[in-house]
């Protein structure tokens, strides 16, 4: 048996040492009275406490130690940057690159919170534990043992809260996304509620205003600082601020055709990518600008300008925090490094509507694929995809006092979010702790990037691993095999072909097969994934497609109709009760098809929707429901369904399943074990008032055979 440690003894160092303890610290110990956690975990506190209070001391000798500012931005696309390609006037980055480095091949996780656990823990997301963090350590933990000042502003979308993970100062939404001018529910600041002012509110600014208070604070502790600050923009909604807004308006009129263009060549001619890489082409999915009818133009338009307007904003901001910097003399000996979680985003969720402004806290604008296409230039595909589209990300870092790279230069030397912690713990002279008190740690896969900053050799150890949901990818060296949504996987040499234009899968079996088996492997003993999320891909090729993709053929709501063809269930809104696609919203329950997406408003008790198959001619069970759900807060879902005509809902049978993954999709599979046939089948989300989105809704059959989908035609 463990041996504990006396509550006495426990009691006696936490009073004696309290007031040298930084306050994490001694909250822990009062937490170990009170758990009486055991005596490994005890000792290595205090071998902790130790070394802290050394280097506290320490501290006042050693001046030289950097400050650390890493700076996330959310759903930003490769060439979003003037010095990544980009028209948008982003002057204050541009001028870190010029005097600092840029990464051409730094990659994120794809996702929002995938990249965010990878950024904190320097490991793949899962291996981490997930949004729960259960299995390591943050930078923010490490750098506090090293008696750094440790603060964060803006989106956390991990469980928990920073505060709880090392963060001494924390300003911002725990959620994935919120209004830009009112917020929500999750703000909090240092780890309480806080409400959100009725006006003169916009997240970018408060993000920064909150920042640089923090600093005043390191600044009067005389500690070192580390900074975490996680823009939200320019993720969706998209809205602006207005004079950023008019700054943009009408620019983007010439169209997704002449803005891709425009930013290849100026990442060719800026020596950001070499010169006889070839652009990828437009993919069938969006149409050229000029085939668009022209209230599609308009409206698409503004959705660019907004974004622009959004990521002039982001730039803006951090010009006033370097300025900060500057006025007190640490621009010079401050790490900031400059990342984007995941390329842009493709995912249409708002019904066209050409008439908004999206200047306030009423109106606001969804994102479109043709402008993430073009905002990932030149590559394909985009968020979540592990393409290139996905998982490029503009990096800019600077730190004049530690880099010896050549100012302005560009490293292509490929790195990933996961090396952000293996290197702040080298520059600052942190130690990666190998336990930690309730969290059963795994090895970091990341590696220090500081010989790149000198120019030196930097040698990647193990190759990159990239899964996300369906999506999986693997980089070694110059060779990289990807697959689309569990599709066959697909082979490149990124050496000559970074733009993934020419798959050489069946030129390089072997080759295929060996990255295939390390991928496998690592997903089962690096991840330690679940068996599901490495299970074998679909051998036969299928369109690369996804639901939530915008729809350009769709009508504008009562206005002309669009050149092209095709049919959509966009804007079929049904009032409570109608049958709309094959789908009954039940009481309390709006819904909105966009898509093929269900968009659900639950605005009173027990609601939910219900399909009846009763006119259906199907095959007897056994059965699995399978869909996709999206919702801002955890619940616990319920099936009904019955098997016998006689009977109605709600009676019949149930199935219960759980809903965890906040703000992400997730996919729900319920098997429904009766051998005789459906008639009528219903889906409560929650009890009561709240949102939610359900995409490729279908009932598929013993032999996983689609039987029927929803919404149906
Ligand atoms: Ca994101």
């Amino acid at each position: 048996m463990p041996r504990q440690p006396s509550e006495n003894l426990l009691t006696k160092i936490n009073v004696a040492m309290r007031p040298h303890l930084p306050n994490k610290l001694s909250n822990l110990f009062a937490a170990m009275q009170r758990d009486r956690i055991l005596l490994p975990a005890f000792m290595m506190v205090l071998a902790f406490t130790a070394k802290s209070d050394r280097q506290c001391y320490a501290q006042d000798q050693v001046k030289n130690r950097p400050n650390v500012l890493i700076v996330m931005a959310d759903d930003l696309g490769f060439s979003d940057l003037g010095c990544y390609g980009s028209e948008i006037e982003t002057p204050n980055l541009d001028r870190l690159a010029a005097s600092g480095v840029k990464f051409s091949q730094f990659y994120n996780t794809a996702k929002c919170h995938s990249s965010r656990v990878s950024l904190l823990t320097g490991q793949y997301c899962i291996a981490a534990g997930d949004t729960a963090l259960s299995h390591g350590v943050t930078s923010a933990e490490v750098l506090a043992t090293n008696g750094y000042f440790t603060a964060m502003t803006g989106k956390w979308h991990l469980k928990q809260q920073p505060t709880d993970f090392g963060f001494q100062r924390y300003f911002g939404h725990l959620s994935g996304a919120c209004n830009y001018f009112t917020g929500d529910q999750s703000f909090r600041l240092n780890g309480m509620p806080w409400k959100v002012p009725a006006e003169n509110f916009y997240t970018t600014v408060a993000n920064v205003d909150f920042a640089i208070d923090f600093l005043e604070e390191a600044r009067a502790e005389k500690k070192p600082w580390y900074l975490y600050v996680a823009f939200n923009a320019p993720h969706a909604p998209l809205h602006a601020l207005p004079n950023d807004y008019k700054k943009y308006e009408n620019r983007y009129n010439v169209g997704w055709d002449e803005i891709r263009k425009a930013r290849f060549v100026k990442q060719q001619q800026s020596g950001l990518l070499p010169s006889g890489l070839k652009v990828s082409e437009r993919p069938e999915h969006v149409p050229s600008w000029k085939s668009l009818h022209p209230w599609r133009q308009q409206y698409e338009a503004k959705k660019m300008s907004t974004l622009a307007a959004m990521i002039d904003r982001v730039d803006q901001e951090l010009g006033r925090l370097t300025k900060n910097l500057k006025d007190n003399g640490e621009l010079n000996n401050t790490l900031i490094l400059f990342v984007s979680d995941n390329g842009a985003c493709p995912y249409d969720r708002k019904s066209p509507n050409p008439t908004i402004t999206p200047t306030n806290a009423n109106d606001s604008l969804g994102d479109t694929t043709g402008w993430a296409w073009a905002r990932n230039t030149p590559f394909r595909y985009y968020k979540q995809n592990q393409f290139e589209g996905g998982i490029a990300s503009p990096a800019i870092l600077h730190w004049p006092a530690g880099v010896k790279a050549t100012a302005g230069s560009v490293i292509t030397e490929p790195a990933h979010l996961i090396d952000i912690l293996p290197t702040i713990a080298d520059v600052t002279g942190s130690q990666l702790p190998e336990q930690w008190p309730s969290r059963e740690l795994r090895p970091i896969s990341g590696q220090s990037l500081r010989p790149l900053l000198g120019d030196n050799a930097f040698h990647r150890e193990s190759p990159l691993h990239f899964l996300f949901s369906t999506d999986r990818g693997l980089r070694e060296n110059q060779w990289k095999i990807v697959s689309f949504r569990q599709g066959p996987w697909e082979l490149y040499d990124l050496s000559a072909d970074r733009t993934e234009r020419n798959n050489l899968a069946s030129q390089h079996p072997d080759r295929l097969k060996k990255m295939i088996q390390t991928w496998t492997q690592m997903s089962r003993e690096v991840l330690h994934a679940p068996e599901r999320s490495y299970s074998e891909v679909q051998t036969e090729p299928r369109p690369h497609t996804h639901p939530e993709w915008t729809r350009f053929d769709g009508d504008l709501p009562d206005g002309p109709a669009t050149k092209g063809k095709g049919t959509t269930t966009r804007n079929r809104n049904g009032p409570s009760g109608k049958n709309t696609g094959g789908i009954r919203a039940r009481k309390n329950t709006n819904l909105n098809i966009e898509g093929g997406v269900l968009h659900l408003t639950f605005t009173g008790d027990d609601p939910g929707i219900a399909m009846d198959l009763r006119s259906k001619s199907i095959p007897a069970g056994p059965y699995q429901l399978r869909f996709r759900v999206q919702k801002s807060t955890p619940s616990r879902g319920e099936i009904f369904f019955t098997t016998d005509p006689q009977t109605t809902l709600p009676n019949g049978e149930q199935l219960s399943f759980k809903i965890h993954e906040i703000n992400d999709w997730q996919w729900i599979e319920i098997p429904i074990a009766t051998q005789k046939t459906l008639f009528q089948i219903r889906i409560d989300l929650c009890d009561g008032v709240g949102n939610a989105s359900i995409a490729d809704l279908e009932l598929r059959g013993s032999a996983e055979q689609t039987i029927l989908r929803w919404p149906q035609p």
